[in-house]
């Protein structure tokens, strides 16, 4: 075995150059292109240095101080680490820190208090929420029986009335309220009096809106429902991984239904990181970060309207919006290739009653925690969308495509990345 140093890419290049030059290459497309993808951070050299470590070799099945393998004192340590600052930030009854996933916090939080067959009502996929809020392809939607409230037609936001009147028609045993590509303020205190008036218990996936909860520019669900979820490696720039919340009478619940119900070993290396990043959070520059990643969305939301484009909802409280383009000739999938030709990458995302098919979709889902990350502001913002408007506008035009790469590598160039691996 290699006595080489652990934390740079050295002891890679030589054991596999295949996937050292595969990275790399990551790399050169993270410096160099603009990276919209509302779901998207780049986490920071401590958090990568935590992931990347030597607690990846340790076994851990259980809880801190209640293990089933010996040897567990010092990621004992790092669990409980990330628990308390967890809770911190968030205020929760109980912290569970080992979901791999999203997907896994929201199975835990389900499979805690409900039984295969029950009812659950989410946010339509299709009007912005996500596929394990009771979408029939996810074990959501195949393991229980799933209803879906959506957005008003003409306010695109989302219809309180409509969710009641849904709610009281299916009796769901789980209301779920969260989204992924929804722009505007979750209002956590009316959902809380539909689930009450049904008797449904309340879960809230906060993945997308966790870091601007974290830094108080979102109201905080916590109070609000039985299971908060979330991701931590969006807007709150973790690592890749999950978390559930839920109040103290759940709390053995969720933790069998974690482990030893849904996973085994915990990823430690991953809590450490988590550890990490929810130390990162709890420092004033991190609520400045969210402001900036805040502003940013509205700034790009105001030039892209100013150019007569369809922002959903009419803009943004959050870090992302959805981009109709049916007034600009141009499929959400066209869109997405022909940014992604010009070094802008964002996804094609279906727009409230879109009706084209996901694969191909109307809008694009455009997000600006990276930009933000990276010390992009308002101005930056006014440039991105003159870059954005001009492929748009000639979708198929391959020489401009090129040039607005190269303007695009400028301006990330202008902001240079901040972790680059010494070659
Ligand atoms: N796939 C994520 C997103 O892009 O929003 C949600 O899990």
């Amino acid at each position: 075995m290699s006595s080489q140093a652990v934390g740079s890419l050295k002891a890679l290049k030589a054991a596999d150059p295949a996937v050292y030059a595969a990275i790399r290459k990551e790399e050169k497309r993270q410096r160099d292109k603009l990276l919209l993808i509302a779901s998207e951070n780049f986490a920071s050299p401590a958090v990568l240095a935590a992931q990347g470590c030597l607690m990846t070799n340790k076994y851990a099945e259980g809880y801190p101080a209640r293990r089933y393998y010996g040897g567990c004192q010092h990621v004992d340590t790092v669990e409980t680490l990330a628990i308390e600052r967890a809770t911190q930030l968030f205020g929760a009854e109980h912290v569970n820190v080992q979901p791999h996933s999203g997907s896994q916090a929201n199975m835990a939080a389900y499979f805690s208090v409900l039984k295969p067959g029950d009812v659950i009502l989410g946010m339509d996929l299709a009007q912005g929420g996500h596929l394990t809020h009771g979408s029939k392809v996810s074990f959501s939607g195949q393991l229980f029986q799933s209803f879906f409230y959506g957005v008003d037609r003409q306010t695109e936001q989302i219809d309180y009335d409509a969710v009641q009147r849904i709610a009281e028609q299916c009796r769901p045993k789980m209301l779920v309220v969260g989204a992924s590509a929804y722009a505007r303020t979750l209002d956590f205190p009316r959902f809380q009096a539909i689930a009450k008036s049904v008797g449904a218990y309340m879960m809230v996936d906060m993945a997308h809106i966790a870091g601007l909860v974290a830094a108080g520019l979102h109201p905080n669900p916590v109070p609000y429902a039985d299971f908060v979820t979330t991701t931590t490696h969006k807007t709150l720039r973790g690592p890749r991984g999950g978390v559930v919340m839920c109040k103290a009478e759940h709390a053995k619940a969720v933790d069998k239904a974690v482990f030893p119900g849904l996973q085994g070993g915990p990823l430690m290396h991953v809590i450490a990181a988590k550890a990490v990043a929810f130390g990162e959070a709890l420092a004033p520059s991190f609520k400045a970060y969210q402001r900036q990643v805040q502003a940013n969305a509205r700034a790009l939301a105001s030039a892209l309207l100013a150019r007569g484009y369809q922002v959903v909802s009419g803009g943004t409280d959050t870090h992302l919006m959805l981009i109709n383009l049916n007034n600009k000739n141009v499929t959400g999938k066209e869109a997405e290739v022909a940014l992604d030709a010009a070094g802008i990458i964002v996804n094609k995302n279906a727009v409230p009653y879109d009706e084209k098919p996901p694969a191909i979709a109307s809008g694009i889902r455009v997000g600006t925690p990276i930009v933000a990350t990276r010390g992009m502001r308002e101005a930056e913002m006014a440039e991105i969308v003159s870059l954005i408007d001009q492929i748009i506008q000639r979708h198929r035009d391959k020489p401009l495509q090129r040039e607005i790469r190269k303007q695009a590598k400028a301006l990330c160039n202008r902001f240079p990345f901040f972790y680059p691996y010494e070659s």
